[in-house]
């Protein structure tokens, strides 16, 4: 068995969890943030079998889309009498950044 461990934009993540129990996926949708941005964005696990995960891969491919997002630079440490004008960088966040993980044992109690 395998974990599928999917960050993806708020956006998407709705739309993701929809598609993937409609494929019969079950899917746990948990919040998180990233580090870089500092932003909220979803993580959704799936646990599946390995003949599955190509399919969740599809999935998440399908209804995960990137993003252009601008991000303010720290600004650097000044002098006294120094200015500094902060321009916003553009960065893209992906569609989903995705880890298949091995799962060592698996139980529903
Ligand atoms: P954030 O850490 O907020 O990163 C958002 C986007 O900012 C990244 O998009 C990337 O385009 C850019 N970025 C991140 N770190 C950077 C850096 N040091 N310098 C320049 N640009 C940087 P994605 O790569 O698509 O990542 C989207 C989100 O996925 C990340 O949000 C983070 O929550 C997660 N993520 C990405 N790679 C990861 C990893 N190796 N381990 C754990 N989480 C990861």
């Amino acid at each position: 068995m395998k974990l599928v461990t999917a960050i993806v934009h708020n956006e998407d993540a709705a739309t993701l969890v929809d598609a993937l129990l409609e494929r019969e996926y079950r899917a746990t949708r948990l919040h998180s943030s990233g580090g870089f941005l500092k932003q909220g964005n979803a993580t959704i696990l799936v646990g599946v079998e390995e003949d599955q995960v190509n399919d969740v891969l599809g999935i998440i491919s399908a209804n995960c889309h990137s993003r252009k997002q601008f991000v303010n630079p720290m600004p650097p440490i000044m002098e006294p009498g120094e200015f500094y004008m902060p321009y916003p960088v553009e960065v893209e966040v992906g569609g989903a950044t995705v880890f298949v993980l091995p799962v060592e044992r698996f139980e529903r109690l």
